[in-house]
């Protein structure tokens, strides 16, 4: 098959900065004030989410690399041939392309990202260097997609690739709940290419969050940023500090923005009331053992299929197999968007 099949990008609704405004007074009116992570991901943030994978420090990005390159013929034998590739966070798609360059023939690709700009800007390049690939861009918050994209060529199965341990940034009970999403979309003989940071000691962890450079502080303020400018918020990026520590007992990291002194913010009609040292949560980033995160899966009905990691235990690469898709995520197969399981009946 030759030429470009390039969809232009679909925008899946709801899309979630709908709702950035009541998303924001529903969080900082918590005892414990947060901000949803996602909000960090506006253009400028795609952008320093981005540096940060290239920092010394943060040692997810190239490890995982690392990992796919090292193993990637076992990892392709695996997802096999005409398998449909749906990419959950594909941001500039950059690992997906080890993927992409070794699999034998595929259906089609399928990234869903939430920065409209940085999803087309990929989708071109990678047509560009895919040619005859069909790719499909999806606009949309990954975590509530309820339909994928069918492909022209009919796929023998749907894989999901879910890199980064972007897993990590949902709360085991929600990750658990997206993941039984992901196994409900890709159906029967469906799959997942998971990438897991692993459980290790502080003094490697903290670094990664906390750089040298600032850029991940320049990142989690970015938020407040975004506040003031899209809703007329009045945050003094001056008067927070970001503080990422490791917290043991749940195993997360968490970002927080720290009022540096006693101050009042105004979002709408509403006065958020800061003490000195209090602090907004703005990320977790849950790291996992491997029995742990076999286990979660298993709940989200997937089993465990092969684990590939590097040689100082940092990251995981975990390939997993749908074994109990019907269960579903709640409230996606009653308003499914088609008949639910329509397509994977065609898979038997
Ligand atoms: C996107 N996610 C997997 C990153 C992480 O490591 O949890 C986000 C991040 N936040 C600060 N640095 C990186």
């Amino acid at each position: 098959m030759n030429g470009v099949i390039l969809h232009p990008p679909r925008s899946g609704r709801p899309r979630s900065c709908d709702g950035f405004l009541w998303e924001a007074v529903a969080g900082l009116s918590q005892p414990q004030k947060m901000l949803p992570c996602k909000f960090l991901y506006d253009e400028e943030g795609s952008r320093l989410f981005n540096e940060i994978c290239e920092l010394e420090e943060y040692y997810p990005t190239r490890t995982e690399s690392q990992i796919l390159r090292d193993n990637i013929a076992e990892i392709t034998s695996l997802i096999g041939s005409e398998c449909r590739l749906v990419e959950f966070g594909s941001g500039r798609s950059l690992k997906t392309r080890h993927l992409l360059a070794h699999l034998p023939t595929m259906a089609g690709y399928i990234p869903i990202d939430i920065s409209g700009p940085q999803l087309l800007r990929s989708a071109v390049q990678l047509a560009g260097e895919f040619p005859g690939l069909e790719i499909d861009p999806v606009e949309a918050d990954y975590a509530e997609i309820t339909e994928i994209p069918d492909t022209k060529q009919k796929p023998r199965r749907t894989v999901a690739f879910f890199p980064g341990s972007t897993v990590g940034n949902f709360d085991p009970v929600a990750a658990i709940a997206f993941l039984r999403r992901i196994a409900f979309l890709c159906g029967s003989e469906g799959g997942l290419l998971i990438g897991v940071d692993r459980k290790k000691p502080k003094g490697i962890l903290e670094p990664a969050y906390n750089d040298r450079k600032g850029v991940t502080a320049k990142f989690n303020l970015g938020i407040l940023a975004r506040a003031n400018r899209e809703l007329g918020a009045d945050f003094d990026l001056s008067a927070f500090r970001h503080h990422a520590p490791y917290n043991e007992t749940h195993g997360r990291i968490e970002m927080h923005l720290v009022s540096q002194r006693a101050q009042t913010a105004h979002l709408d009609s509403h006065a958020f009331r800061f003490e000195e040292g209090e602090y907004i949560t703005t990320e977790y980033s849950y790291k996992y053992t491997l029995p742990g995160f076999a286990g979660l899966a298993l709940r989200a009905g997937f089993e465990l299929v092969r684990n590939w990691e590097d040689p100082n235990h940092l990251f995981s690469v975990l390939c997993l197999r749908v074994r109990d898709w019907r269960a579903g995520p709640k409230g996606v197969s009653a308003g499914f968007n088609g008949v639910p399981g329509k397509a994977c009946e065609a898979w038997r």
